[in-house]
């Protein structure tokens, strides 16, 4: 299995199926195309049919869009649970999962994941404050229901889903939740967070866009 990804110091939806494969041991070969420039890759076209990144190639299957992706990988590893065992905790760990991939736009484009920037608060719009707000009250929720580290108990596909946020609230400086520090402590003492972590910061590509 090949997984194609960006930059891992900017792409955030690169992040969330490596970390998940990485996390529950699903061998794999990794393919980073960087981006060239502030509209992407025109060489992204060449594996992916949307032109972005992740693309996961599987022999002659390729799947592209992130959530995807990780619901293909729950199918083809069901041993890895991917996914929670439980029927109604699996429906929540779906919903948050699929909240995260269809929301929180003004954080998403106002503060872009940047592994390698130190902390500092920015100005920031009533936008991303909602959406702060909501991910407090969406982890705090999760955490107390499951006795966390992770959302759902173990680490699991909507844990990937919100691993780029953890980047995102603490190098923004954007909450001091005390649920935000126990989940972000959780993901970053991850072995696969700090190898994605620690790679991205020793590369060498800039993109200003990205740069808040
Ligand atoms: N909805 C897609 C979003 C993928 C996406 O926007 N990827 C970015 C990198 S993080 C990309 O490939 N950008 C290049 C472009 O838009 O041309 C997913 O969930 O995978």
């Amino acid at each position: 299995m090949r997984l194609f990804i960006g930059n891992k110091n900017y792409s955030s939806w690169s992040l969330r199926p490596w970390i998940a494969m990485k996390a529950k041991g699903i061998e794999f070969e990794e393919v980073l195309v960087p981006f060239d420039d502030e509209g992407g890759n025109p060489e992204f076209r060449e594996f992916s049919p949307s032109g972005k990144v992740p693309t996961l190639v599987d022999g002659d299957l390729t799947i592209w869009e992130s959530l995807a992706i990780l619901e293909y990988l729950s199918d083809r590893f069901p041993d890895k649970a991917l996914w929670p065992q439980d029927i109604a905790v699996r429906a929540r760990a779906r919903a948050v999962a699929n909240e995260m991939h269809g929301g929180f736009g003004g954080l998403r484009s106002q503060c872009p994941m940047n592994m390698r920037r130190k902390v500092r608060a920015i100005g920031v719009t009533g936008a991303v404050r909602r959406d702060v707000a909501r991910i407090e009250t969406l982890w705090d929720g999760c955490l107390a229901a499951s006795g966390g580290p992770f959302l759902f108990g173990e680490f699991c596909n909507a844990d990937a889903m919100f691993a780029p946020v953890v980047n995102r609230l603490e190098t923004y400086a954007l909450s001091d939740h005390e649920a935000v520090a126990a989940y972000t402590g959780a993901m970053k003492a991850l072995p696969a967070w700090i190898e994605w972590e620690r790679a991205a910061i020793a590369e060498p590509w800039i993109v200003p866009a990205d740069e808040a």
